[in-house]
């Protein structure tokens, strides 16, 4: 029987293999992919982050324990995608924000979107407002997630959706943000359709902005 507390341990320190033959089998015994995510993964990402915020883990951590994460969550994916055959709900173009590279919670919103029937186009981390701009434009997107770890890098959203309105194409998508220093009050600060906290949030909220 799998032993779930290795899923968080192989997190914490960062060890590929383990999180990789735990997560095996987890899913060999038809364990819900939600739980490992939400109560192991997610949790082990938290406590090293808490460590390092300590002073008690490095940077060197932070890639190993990310390292770690991806590798789960890439068996994890094909279980999130489920729904593929449903026709899709619209489109999401998606991007982490100019400066930042944290993409493990924005690639989680990815496959959370994808699996339930959204198209999403990735940008992947460090995106201009140009480059915003320019895919929504080229895909017709209907909505742009924007992601930011840093409170450093959050504050270029505003930037972002500063370049919709001189594009003149603000009201032709829908703006949702998210991101761990991100609030509610962030987002209706910066002129956002809205904020989600997690992956399952950002589903429903993309769901009710284009009623879904
Ligand atoms: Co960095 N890092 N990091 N890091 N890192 C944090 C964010 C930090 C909080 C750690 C800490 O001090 N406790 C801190 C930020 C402090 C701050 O700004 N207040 C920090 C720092 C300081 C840094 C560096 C500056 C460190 C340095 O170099 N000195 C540096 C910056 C690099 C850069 O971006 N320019 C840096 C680098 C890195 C690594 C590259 C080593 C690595 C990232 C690897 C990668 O992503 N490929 C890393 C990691 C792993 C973390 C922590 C430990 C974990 C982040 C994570 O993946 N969480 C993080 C500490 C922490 O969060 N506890 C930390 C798990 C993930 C599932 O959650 O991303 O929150 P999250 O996503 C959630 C929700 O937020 C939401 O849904 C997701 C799933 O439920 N969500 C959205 C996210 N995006 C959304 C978009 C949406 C909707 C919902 O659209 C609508």
């Amino acid at each position: 029987m799998a032993k779930l507390t290795d899923l968080y341990d192989a997190i914490v320190k960062g060890n590929l293999e383990l999180a990789v033959s735990t997560t095996k089998e987890a899913l060999q015994e038809n364990i819900d992919p939600q739980i490992l995510i939400s109560d192991y993964l997610i949790k082990g990402m938290e406590e090293i982050g808490a460590q390092f915020e300590a002073g008690k883990a490095y940077v060197p951590n932070l890639l190993m324990s990310a390292r770690a994460m991806k590798g789960a969550l890439e068996l994890l994916k094909p279980y999130m995608e489920s729904n593929k055959e449903v026709a899709t709900l619209g489109k999401v173009v998606i991007g982490t924000v100019k400066g930042d590279l944290h993409d493990i919670g924005k690639n989680l919103v990815c496959s959370m979107l994808e699996g339930c029937g959204f198209e999403v186009i990735n940008l992947g981390v460090d995106v201009s407002d140009q480059k915003f701009v320019q895919a929504a434009q080229e895909n017709k997107a209907n909505i742009i997630c924007m992601s930011a770890l840093l409170t450093t890098t959050m504050v270029y959203m505003k930037e972002v959706i500063k370049a919709f309105e001189k594009a003149g194409i603000r009201d032709d998508v829908k703006i949702m943000v998210g991101g761990a220093p991100l609030s509610e009050k962030f987002a209706k600060e910066i002129g956002a359709d809205g904020y989600s906290d997690n992956a399952n949030a950002a589903v429903t909220l993309a769901r009710k902005l284009l009623n879904k």
